[in-house]
């Protein structure tokens, strides 16, 4: 019986490895071979669709544990796993339909009750934000602060702004201070925070950069909170400054436990150098992946639910694409759910808020490449993947050369697709200290703008791991 032999191997990866990517790609493999095999076994679709949450691709995920449910309703997993699928889509009600019939059908299951008390509990608190919404709009958190009138105790012995100022001198106090795992006292944080959004909410969707004939730019892709390989960045390309300008292309924070650490440096670095040192914003600059991935947990852990409340209004000012020399686009997910976007458009795209579910502001968070022509479904369940005919449409009608994004772990950090036209660059080694992948920065130099490759790979960090500060009902769920 083949398929049986199918599962077996599918389990083994799953189960029995020291899990890495590529050991749940292998499950995906050979659940989906055992699954043509025999397409009505519950068990398998289960089981894949562990796999798919592992891999972050949510939308097959919900996909599957909805196939498991189809076959045999009384799959009590299923539903557990078309939850989680839901949770970490930010679809809160639909996974609490499900907890509600695993607590139905197992009223004595003291895991299931928990977990469905907590999902109930985020459902309430997003009805009642809502429900707020309307009052609060347009009020900033910055107007209740009292920044002048905080004050610095004796004990601190950290860095503090120079008269309200970021300075290198700063900068590099703060690196070497957050390595020792100590916290910047909250008044410079909020100050940093103040001066930030300023800067941001002054910068178009879409910047334009020129890079000189003898100059060049660094391009690093998600960084998702690893602080010590961002230090490891700068040791290896050198710290930024003027002469040597980044840029980050989103998804700073969530999953890594310095994502705190990770910002607040960065930001820094904006505001030293503001313009040659830009940042992007990721699909995890958003209020909806903080609270299940962990920065919102983070920042009310080492500060408050006040200050974390100013991130989230910083986040929605950050630009949303970049280009280079007029020739290559950067952005952190990738290209449009349809045809004929021009840059122009990218340009008034009004970015202050939350992304929308759909359109072009969501495509270029969310969507992925493909390897096939056309567009499909998008793995995640958000946004859509498109293919190689689709970026050479884009970039004929925009006359462009290439596109950079970021948004999906690469074995080696980096992945050249589309021909050359579409460059995937991941900078987070070893994500989530599992999946033992290395990662890339670029280097593109005005004289040519062909991409350099410089790969590297994870340094130690202390032993805070990943995930801590996320949502209990994922951390659990996903078990
Ligand atoms: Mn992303």
């Amino acid at each position: 019986m083949k398929f049986l032999y199918l599962g077996v191997l599918a389990f083994f990866f799953f189960f029995f490895l020291k899990t890495q990517e590529k050991d749940y790609e292998n499950a995906i493999r050979y659940y989906t071979e055992a699954l043509e095999l025999n397409p009505s076994n519950a068990i398998y679709f289960s089981n894949r669709s562990l796999a798919y949450l592992r891999t972050e691709c949510y939308g097959y995920a919900l996909a599957d544990a909805t196939h498991a449910l189809e076959i045999d309703k009384n799959y009590i997993k299923g539903y557990y796993r078309r939850a989680t699928s839901n949770m970490a889509l930010g679809k809160f009600k639909a996974a609490l339909k499900d907890y509600e019939t695993v607590v139905r059908v197992r009223p004595n299951d003291k895991d299931a009750k928990m977990k469905y008390q907590e999902c109930n509990k985020i459902v309430k608190q997003k009805a009642f934000e809502r429900a707020i919404a309307s009052d609060e709009l347009k009020r900033s958190v910055v107007d209740s602060l009292d920044i002048e009138n905080m004050t610095i105790e004796d004990e601190y012995t950290g860095p503090k702004l120079e008269e309200g100022k970021v300075t290198l001198k700063f900068m590099k106090e703060l690196m070497d201070w957050f390595k020792d795992e100590k916290k910047l006292h909250r008044k410079c944080a909020y100050q940093m925070l103040v001066e930030v959004k300023e800067l941001l909410s002054k910068l178009p969707s879409l910047i334009e950069i020129m890079v000189k004939e003898t100059d060049k730019i660094t391009i690093c892709g998600d960084t998702h909170g690893q602080y010590y390989d961002l230090l490891n960045i700068f040791e290896l390309n050198g710290l930024p400054s003027l002469t040597n300008p980044y840029l980050f292309n989103g998804d700073f924070v969530d999953r890594g436990s310095f994502s705190v650490e990770v910002i607040l440096t960065l930001f820094g670095f904006k505001l030293l150098y503001p313009d040659h040192f830009h940042l992007l914003r990721g699909n995890h600059e958003t209020d909806n992946m903080n609270q299940m991935y962990g920065f919102e947990g983070e920042v009310k852990a080492k500060y408050t639910a006040q200050m974390f409340q100013l991130f989230s209004e910083v986040f929605q000012w950050l630009p949303l694409t970049l280009c280079i020399n007029s020739k290559v686009l950067v952005m952190h997910g990738g290209l449009f759910s349809e045809d004929g976007v021009t840059l122009d458009d990218l340009k008034k795209i009004d970015r202050n808020r939350q992304p929308p579910d759909s359109g072009p502001m969501c495509d270029l968070l969310w969507s992925d490449p493909q390897p096939q022509n056309g567009r499909s479904i998008s793995k995640r369940g958000v946004s859509c993947q498109f293919g190689p005919d689709v970026t050479q449409r884009f970039l004929e009608q925009n006359k462009l050369q290439y596109i950079i994004r970021s948004h999906e772990v690469k074995a080696e950090g980096y992945e050249i697709t589309h021909s050359g036209k579409c460059i995937t660059v991941f900078s987070a080694p070893n994500y989530c200290d599992q999946m033992g992948n290395k990662a890339a920065y670029i280097h593109l130099r005005g004289s040519d703008l062909k991409p350099e490759f410089h790969q590297f790979t994870a340094v130690p960090h202390p032993n805070v791991k990943p995930m801590v500060y996320a949502n209990s009902l994922l951390q659990l769920g996903m078990m």
